[in-house]
C-alpha cells in the first residue's frame, strides 16, 4: 500500500530534479533533520546539481538553510561542495560545511537548539519560503508522519510559504506512533506552561499538521540515514566514563540523587556515547533519558533493559546501529518518544525534570568555563547545540572530554579558554580520564586548585600550577586570579609551533 494516503498529495508526485527546480534562487530552506537521520536526501542533491549548472552557465546561486541539527552528506555535504549554502543555521557537522566556514565562505549562526523555534516565531530569523521534510508518510488528511527525527520540522511546515516532502520508503513504518508532537507553544504575553511533568508524558499528537494547499511537491525515496560511526571506546573513555559511574554512585549513597536517578541527557560525540556503554555495564537499572538524542550506546542500553524510556528529538546512530532500529523499530517503538526539540531541549522541563547533563567539551579553563565550539577561540567544530539548553537548567551539569587532544599537543585544561560557551555558573562537574573535579559550591579558586588537581594530564600540570601561583601573586584582583597578556599563549603556543608545550 503507498505510504501517500491523501489521495491530494498523491497527485504532487514528481521526481526530486522536478521539485529542486520549484526552489528559487536565493530563498530560504527549512529542512528537516537532526543529527544524520530524518533528513530530505533527493531534492538537496538534485538542488546541488541545479546550482553546479547554474554556476557552470554563469548564473551562480546560493541558498540559506536552516535544520533541526546536524544532517548528512546528501543535504550540508552535496550543497556545501556545491557552494550552495550562503547561510547556515543552528547546527553542523559535516567537514565539507565545516571547511566552507571555517575558511569565511559561509555564514553559520551556531545557536541554542531550543530557541530556534520561537526565534522563527518570534519572527527574528526572517522569512521562510520553503519547508523541505522527509517523513515516513501521509495520512488520508494530508498530515505527515514525522520519520527518524522531529526537530524543527512543525515549526518549518508552520512557517513555509511553500512545502516539499520526501517519503522515505527506507524509513520504517513502525516509526508511525512514535512522536508526539506539541502544539501549545504560544508567543508572550500567551505562553502557558507546558503539561510535561515526567518523562512519559505524551502532551501532543503524533502527526505533524500540514495545509495540504501549501504542499508544491511529494518526492519518493528509499535511503538509509547515513551517519557517521562513532570511535570505538578506549581506555580514556573507559576512564572517564568509570570516574562519572562512581560519582553517581556517591550521589545516590548520598541521598542526593534518587536510585534509578533521574532522566539523563547524553550529547554528542564519542566521549558521551562511550560513558553511555559504562552506564550500561554499571549497577543502575529501570533508568529514564530525557535528552536530544538516542545513540548507539542508548539503544544498547535500550536492548539491556537498563533504560525503560528514552525520550528525544532525533536518533544519532552509527550505520549499523541505525540498520538495528529501523529493523527492529515495533520493538524499539514501546520504549521511545520523538519530539520537536523545542520540547525534547525546553528549559522549563530540563529544569522541572532534574535532568543530570553529560555533555563533551573541547576544552575548560581552570576556573571551570567551557568552550564546547571553536578550536583555539576561531576555528568551528560543531556548534553549541543542546549543551546550552541542558547545562544551565540541568539538575547537575557535568562536562567530560580526554585531558589532552591531538595526541597531547593540546592540553584541554588551560589557563583560560580561548571561547566560552558555558560560564563556570553552568558547569558543575569536570571529568577527564585523570579523575572529576565536583565544583559545586566552590569559589573560583578552589575550583582552580581542583581542575588542575584531579583533571589536568600530568604533562601539563606543572604549567598550570606555575600559571596558577604567579596570577595569585600578580593578578590585578584575586577573584579569579588572570594574567591577561599570558593566559592565551598556551594557544598561541599552538597555533606557531604545533604544540602547546613550553
Ligand atoms: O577532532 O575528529 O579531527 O580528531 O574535536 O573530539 O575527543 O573525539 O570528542 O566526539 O566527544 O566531541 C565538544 C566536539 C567533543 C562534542 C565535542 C577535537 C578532537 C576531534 C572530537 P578530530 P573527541 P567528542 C547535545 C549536546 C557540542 C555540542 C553538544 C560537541 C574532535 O561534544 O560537538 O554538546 N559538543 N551537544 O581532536 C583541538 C581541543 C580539542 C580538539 C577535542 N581542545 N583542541 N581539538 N578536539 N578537543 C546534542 C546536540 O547538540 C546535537
Amino acid at each position: 500500500m503507498t505510504r501517500i494516503r491523501s489521495a491530494a498529495l498523491r497527485e504532487k508526485l514528481m521526481q526530486a530534479e522536478e521539485a529542486a527546480a520549484l526552489i528559487p534562487p536565493g530563498c530560504t530552506v527549512g529542512m528537516s533533520g537532526f543529527t544524520g537521520s530524518g533528513y530530505p536526501k533527493a531534492v538537496p542533491q538534485a538542488l546541488a546539481k541545479r546550482i553546479e549548472e547554474a554556476r557552470n552557465a554563469g548564473n551562480p546561486f546560493r541558498v540559506k538553510i536552516w535544520t533541526g541539527a546536524s544532517t548528512g552528506p546528501e543535504l550540508d555535504g552535496a550543497l556545501a561542495r556545491a557552494d550552495g549554502i550562503e547561510f547556515r543555521l543552528p547546527f553542523n557537522s559535516d567537514p565539507v560545511a565545516r571547511e566552507k566556514i571555517n575558511k569565511g565562505e559561509m555564514e553559520y549562526l551556531d545557536m541554542h537548539l531550543s530557541q530556534v523555534a520561537p526565534m522563527a516565531w518570534q519572527g527574528f530569523l526572517g522569512k521562510l519560503d520553503v519547508a523541505l521534510i522527509e517523513v515516513v508518510g501521509i495520512t488520508e488528511d494530508g498530515s505527515l508522519i514525522p520519520s527518524s527525527s522531529v526537530g524543527n520540522s512543525k515549526t518549518w511546515v508552520d512557517r513555509a510559504d511553500k512545502i516539499i516532502l520526501e517519503v522515505n520508503n527506507w524509513q520504517n513504518e513502525a516509526l508511525e506512533g512514535v512522536h508526539d508532537i506539541y502544539y501549545g507553544t504560544a508567543l508572550p504575553p500567551n505562553r502557558v506552561p507546558i503539561p510535561l511533568i515526567r518523562p512519559d508524558d505524551r502532551i501532543g499528537q503524533t502527526t505533524i499538521k500540514c495545509d495540504p494547499s501549501k504542499v508544491i511537491a511529494v518526492v519518493e525515496t528509499n535511503s538509509p540515514d547515513r551517519n557517521l560511526p562513532f570511535a570505538k571506546p578506549d581506555g580514556t573513555a573507559y576512564a572517564i566514563a568509570g570516574h562519572l559511574i562512581e560519582f553517581l554512585e556517591h550521589e545516590v549513597k548520598m541521598g542526593r540523587l534518587p536510585e534509578h536517578l533521574l532522566p539523563i541527557q547524553s550529547g554528542v560525540g564519542n566521549i558521551a556515547n562511550a560513558v553511555l556503554s559504562g552506564l550500561n555495564e554499571s549497577r543502575f537499572e529501570n533508568l529514564t533519558a530525557y535528552t536530544e538524542v538516542i545513540q548507539d550506546g542508548m539503544l544498547d542500553m535500550l536492548d539491556s533493559g537498563k533504560l525503560r524510556l528514552a525520550s528525544a528529538t532525533a536518533f544519532s546512530l552509527s550505520p549499523s546501529a541505525a540498520e538495528r532500529m529501523n529493523n527492529n523499530m515495533a520493538e524499539y517503538r514501546k520504549h521511545m518518544i520523538l519530539r520537536p526539540q523545542e520540547i525534547s531541549n525546553h528549559p522549563e522541563l530540563v529544569r522541572r525534570l532534574g535532568c543530570i547533563a553529560m555533555n563533551g567539551l573541547i576544552e575548560a579553563d581552570i576556573y571551570g568555563n567551557v568552550n564546547s565550539t571553536q578550536i583555539m577561540g576561531s576555528r568551528i567544530q560543531t556548534g553549541i547545540g543542546g549543551s546550552g539548553d541542558f547545562a544551565r537548567n540541568a539538575y547537575v551539569s557535568i562536562f567530560m572530554t580526554p585531558s589532552t587532544a591531538k595526541d597531547g599537543a593540546i592540553s584541554s585544561i588551560v589557563p583560560l579558554a580561548a571561547h566560552v560557551d558555558h560560564i563556570t555558573q553552568d558547569v558543575q562537574v569536570i571529568v577527564t580520564e585523570q579523575g572529576l573535579a565536583d565544583l559545586r559550591g566552590l569559589s573560583p579558586k578552589q575550583r582552580a586548585q581542583l581542575i588542575i588537581e584531579n583533571c589536568a594530564h600530568p604533562d601539563y600540570k606543572p604549567m598550570l600550577r606555575d600559571y596558577y601561583n604567579r596570577a595569585r601573586e600578580h593578578s590585578y584582583g584575586q577573584q579569579s586570579p588572570c594574567l591577561p597578556g599570558e593566559a592565551l599563549s598556551w594557544h598561541q603556543r599552538f597555533i606557531d609551533t604545533g604544540t602547546m608545550r613550553a
